[in-house]
């Protein structure tokens, strides 16, 4: 099996690991459990991030441990071991002898984990593990007393990409934005989501790629709600469906955002948002430049939205006032444009490193090798009784989101052959039959 990346580019991270924790250090990071869906079905599985990310095992078990008690950094990997009659049923596995070319200094069977932990954990200063992750492992380190979690030293380094990286983000960037033209392509009013939702998981599969999370195709009003996930509804005529949908490719996640007229012609009102919303999210990318503070593309964007809202006549008051608070950012806009400007992207949809407004731990600025994502919206949820709804867009949810890297050169847009001019988008829906 091939690894995504070189074995330099593993011992490098763990090496940078180390270089950041103090002598006489371990660390345990276990893969993520298998859950089960129903009896003896299991969800397909899904390796844990910080797992792909130090040592890139991927299968449904194992333990990556490091240590610096010598002078020299020790990695071990507990893995499955060969086992005939699981494999019968299961499929052939890695096994000790065959996980010796990940890598690790050693490897080791999970079925000696405990006694070898126990070993090691004896000749440790300082325990660093992730809690919740495994109970099993949880277990053995609460009689420890001093415990601490290694993602806020992690997490920084998982936040610049390097150039395999961002080559394997654009990969996964480019299947999402051809998966979304395809389902365009082949949108037609009276259409159910979940056909939308199967021409782009379709494309997914297609291209050997798999959802980063589960796809939302949201028709007319659903596109209010930000998470929808029934996509159980038929999409009527006139109406806009927004589809927020992204693959993995390698572990790195895309996260794409469209919304279009099923019909292949946006309407006056609808026009008018997408316009505005548009504006905002270009606004939002151009602001993605090297050494900008973090929350300035989501003042950028408010700024544009909240000044649209006045100049459509949905908002009557001053941008001051419709911004609010200056550093929060709570004004009245906040009733059509509930959510953050964007996030990380990486081995982690929302990925870590303080991506989201607000997040402890956010990077003051932005620096090159950053990817997150622009997405604006704005929603008229007609089924809201807590605000007033503007009758002429009542209704209409839009929300546009591209996955963007930061570079010193400016930002480049991973998923830009993704359409999104009003021009183009009316020209390809429908254009599949
Ligand atoms: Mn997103």
């Amino acid at each position: 099996m091939d690894l995504p990346f070189e074995s330099s580019e593993y011992t490098n991270r763990q090496e940078r690991l180390f270089a950041q924790l103090p002598d006489s250090s371990i660390i345990i990071i276990p893969t993520n459990e298998k859950k089960i869906r129903s009896n003896d079905v299991a969800y397909p599985f899904r390796p844990n991030s910080y797992m792909l990310y130090l040592c890139g095992w991927s299968e449904d078990e194992g333990v990556f441990v490091a240590h610096n008690q010598g002078r020299e950094i020790v990695s071990i990997l507990f893995v499955p071991p060969r086992d005939t009659n699981k494999e019968i049923w299961e499929g052939i596995r890695i096994g000790v002898d065959g996980a010796k070319s990940w890598p690790v200094s050693v490897t080791h069977s999970i079925e000696n984990f405990e006694s070898e932990i126990r070993k090691i954990l004896k000749q440790s200063n300082h325990v660093f593990t992730i809690p919740g992750i495994s109970k099993s492992i949880d277990d053995i380190c609460k009689d420890i007393d001093e415990i601490s979690d290694p993602r806020p030293i992690i997490d920084p380094m998982r936040r610049i990409k390097s150039s395999k990286e961002i080559q394997y983000m654009q990969e996964s960037a480019s299947i999402g934005s051809q998966a979304h033209k395809y389902a365009m392509e082949n949108s037609a009013p009276g259409m159910g989501e979940w056909e939308i939702q199967s021409s782009i998981e379709g494309y997914f599969m297609n291209s050997k790629s798999t959802w980063s999370f589960p796809s939302i195709v949201g028709g007319g009003s659903n596109a209010t709600v930000l998470h929808y996930k029934s996509n159980d509804c038929q999409v009527k005529n006139g109406d806009l469906v927004l589809v927020d949908a992204g693959c993995e490719v390698k572990g790195y996640a895309s996260d794409i955002t469209r919304t279009w007229p099923i019909s292949g012609r946006f309407t006056k009102p609808q026009r008018e948002i997408y316009e505005l919303v548009l504006k905002a999210e270009k606004a939002g990318i151009e602001a993605c430049q090297v050494g900008s503070p973090w929350s300035s593309m989501h003042r950028v964007v408010s700024e544009i939205i909240a000044q649209g809202l006045i100049d459509l006549g949905i908002l009557d008051c001053h941008l001051k006032e419709a911004l609010g608070d200056e550093t929060k950012l709570d004004g009245p806009f906040r009733n059509f444009f509930m959510h953050g400007s964007g996030h990380f992207l990486g081995l982690d949809v929302h990925d870590v490193g303080g991506g989201r407004q607000g997040d402890p731990g956010a990077p003051e600025t932005l620096e090159s090798g950053m990817v997150l994502t622009i997405e604006p919206g704005l929603y008229f949820a007609d089924w809201r009784g807590d605000i007033e709804i503007p009758e002429r867009y009542s209704g209409i949810g839009i929300r546009i989101e591209d996955d963007v890297l930061v570079t010193n050169d400016g930002p480049v847009v991973l998923s830009s052959s993704c359409p999104k001019e009003i021009s183009e988008i009316e020209s390809i829906v429908g254009s599949g039959f």
